[in-house]
């Protein structure tokens, strides 16, 4: 069964995007299954330094959950150590904030082994601060009344402490290894020197639904279709895949989705997931057209983008979902598609293959019949248009990337 949770949200002054920001909230926490029972919001100047709210609200807050029987508090900002503590003992229940509830969602979402481990270290570092917390509180405790001996509860928190800081280490490393494995994969495919396009956007834009459709308009495997659901988080790797398209081949791929504040440990933690967005040569932003809150979601994604250092990348604007409003006119930078019914997209075929192939040229050869070995490389290095048999050799036409055509130079004729 669902847990029942009371939503509570701290409107300070000033805060414009409050009413965003709680709406969002409320997606997370069914993400997360749980019912919300109840919501309740305080505007205030700033939070009480003890219990986050003033103090008639969070009479009325516990008042709220007993009537409820709601089994959990939710606070929709994210809040101190201290507070929550004093919270959870003033409410009786259990009490989360929107980190804790974030964690969670990637938690029961992380399928590999790179994503679990990614998930535990951020889960981790995240639950240090609340046990230092409660430690030092206990060590001003123990000083004040002059006891020698550590008490049990103190020790038991230390070794708390300690377990903490052992896993997060022992986490580190096995992710390490992980990543190292996944640095190899990409050196192979470097070599491979397909054009990789990324695509990113905020979580539920829609990415891997574009993923999907390209793959099926493209030449794929079929089997190869990737995860989508309409709820916050659906992906949480990164999948790449082979396309080919008019004989064209480029790696596609779809990562883990941004959200507004997302904890700084999940961040560090996902780092190592999104650096395939680093060396991405072109960068598909894709944002949901329908959503209303889609200027806060662009500036999301580009402040994310930035932190990557992925900011100065090629970019088309991808605008998904343009089958639940409008197909604005496309320019050279924006896309207009909606990958459900597929409208839009063979445009936006059109704009990657323009973009991955602005540094190609069209080259005609002539291969001698005893440089025969520079037919396989021309088949694994180019794109070839012709290939003709006559006395003299081959007889090609070929597309390849400006930088491998001085080595064949020598084979160039005018035709
Ligand atoms: N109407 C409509 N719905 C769409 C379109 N594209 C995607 N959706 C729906 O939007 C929801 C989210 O789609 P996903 O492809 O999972 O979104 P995502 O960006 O990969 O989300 P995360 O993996 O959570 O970051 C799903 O319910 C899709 O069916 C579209 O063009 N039109
Ligand atoms: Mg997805």
């Amino acid at each position: 069964m669902n847990q029942k949770i009371v939503l509570a949200g701290l409107w300070l002054e000033g805060d414009k995007e409050f009413e965003e920001k709680f709406e969002e909230t409320k997606g997370l926490a069914e993400a997360c299954d749980f019912e919300i029972v109840q919501t309740l919001i305080q505007k205030r100047r700033s939070a009480h330094p003890a219990t986050f709210f003033g103090e008639g609200k969070v009479t009325e807050l516990k008042e709220m959950i007993e009537n409820e029987k709601a089994d959990l508090c939710m606070i929709s900002s994210s809040i101190s150590p201290s507070q929550m503590k004093t919270l959870k003992e003033i409410l009786n229940v259990n009490v989360i904030d929107r980190n804790d509830c974030i964690l969670e969602i990637f938690a029961r979402r992380a399928k590999t082994k790179e994503a679990q481990l990614q998930v535990e270290l951020a889960t981790l570092k995240h639950r240090l601060p609340y046990v230092m917390h409660t430690v030092q509180e206990f060590s001003r405790m123990g000083g004040g009344s002059g006891m020698k001996n550590k008490g049990e509860g103190e020790k038991q928190l230390e070794l708390d402490r300690r377990k903490i800081e052992t896993q997060i280490n022992n986490t580190s490393r096995a992710l390490k290894e992980v990543k190292k494995n996944r640095a190899t994969t990409r050196r192979k495919r470097n070599r491979s020197d397909l054009k990789l396009v990324s695509l990113v956007g905020y979580t539920n834009a829609g990415k891997s639904t574009i993923m999907n459709t390209l793959l099926e308009m493209c030449e794929a495997q079929k089997d190869k279709q990737v995860f989508v659901k309409d709820m916050l988080f659906a992906t949480l790797d990164t999948t790449i895949r082979k396309l080919s398209y008019q004989g064209v081949e480029f790696l596609l791929s779809d990562t883990v989705g941004f959200v507004s504040d997302l904890p700084h440990e999940l961040i560090d933690a996902f780092h190592s997931t999104l650096e395939e967005v680093c060396e991405a040569d072109l960068i598909l932003q894709v944002v949901d057209e329908a959503s209303e809150k889609q200027r806060i979601h662009m500036e999301v994604t580009e402040n994310t983008l930035k932190k990557l250092e992925a900011d100065d990348k090629e970019m088309i604007i991808v605008h998904n979902k343009c089958d639940l409003c409008e197909f604005k006119k496309n320019t050279k930078q924006h896309v207009y598609v909606s990958a459900s019914t597929k409208q839009g997209c063979d445009e936006l075929l059109a704009m990657i293959l323009q973009a991955i192939r602005k540094e190609n040229v069209i080259m005609n050869c002539l291969i001698p019949y005893e440089k025969g070995h520079m037919m396989s490389w021309l088949e694994k290095q180019t794109r070839l248009l012709s290939v003709i048999q006559k006395e003299d050799g081959y007889h090609i036409e070929t597309e390849l990337h400006q930088s491998k055509a001085a080595q064949l130079k020598e084979y160039e004729i005018n035709e």
